[in-house]
């Protein structure tokens, strides 16, 4: 990846609110991590959410946040220099990283709802999502995501039904391998999983001058959320 490269392509996800690059990370190294994610997760994993969240938010996943509990397999992949490059070239010097979170979706699971990862009324205070696939995302395992192109600046997500079609989302089916950079405040929601599980890996980084705390409060289309507290600090449905 070149410099010129490296800045279309910044210039792109600040367009679309999304990037997704094919290729982008080693074969040999994704099956390594694959084979370490499913080797924590187990068989059937538990869910760690509460029975409130899981059935609101509409929202089945089981994460894990493998660098707090002293797993270094993932710290390469974040090391990597063009991956670094991008993120700078988006975010701006001084970003940071956040956190590593795999999460992990059952057969036969809801997915993700509709939803932004943080609060959408400052353009500034937002965190970058920088999904790394281990394995093929189709038909057959469900989970594909979706998302609303250039929804990153325009604010908060419209009130709704959790599963509604948008006109102008796009459905991407990421490859092993591939990155897919998605803006904190960018519309998106991943698909039921079919008969297979699922697995995404999430280096979440974020400028300067974010707080940690950026990603405590998720914007869904029924409610705002807090992870903090495990409650729903606004039911929009009530308005
Ligand atoms: O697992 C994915 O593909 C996307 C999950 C997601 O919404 C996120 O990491 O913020
Ligand atoms: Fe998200």
């Amino acid at each position: 990846m070149t410099a010129t490269e490296i800045s279309e392509y910044a210039a792109r996800f600040w367009e679309q609110g999304y990037l997704y690059l094919e290729q982008f990370f080693d074969d040999a190294d994704m099956k390594v991590l694959h084979a370490s994610i499913l080797e924590h997760y187990g068989i059937n994993p538990n869910y760690s959410h509460s029975d409130e969240f899981l059935s609101k938010a509409a929202t089945e996943v089981i994460p894990w946040f493998p660098q707090q509990e002293g797993q270094t397999c993932f710290d390469a992949l974040e090391a990597d220099p063009y991956l670094r490059a991008l993120s700078e070239a988006i975010l701006g010097p001084k970003w940071r990283s956040l956190y590593c979170m795999t999460m992990f979706s059952k057969p036969g699971s809801r997915g993700q709802a509709w939803h932004q990862d943080c609060e959408p009324e400052d353009a500034r205070q937002y965190n970058l999502n920088r999904l790394v696939y281990t394995h093929d995302i189709n038909e057959e395992t469900g989970g594909q995501v979706l998302l609303v192109p250039g929804s990153h600046k325009r604010g908060e997500i419209t009130v709704g039904e959790v599963d509604e079609t948008f006109e102008d989302q796009i459905e991407l089916s990421p490859k092993r391998g591939a990155l897919l950079l998605i803006h904190g405040h960018a519309w998106h929601r991943v698909r039921p999983a079919n008969t297979h599980y699922r697995v995404s890996t999430n280096f979440r980084c974020m400028p300067a001058e974010v707080p940690e705390s950026i990603t405590d409060i998720c914007v869904y289309r029924n409610m705002r959320y807090q992870f903090a507290t495990a409650s729903v600090i606004q039911d929009r449905m009530k308005g």
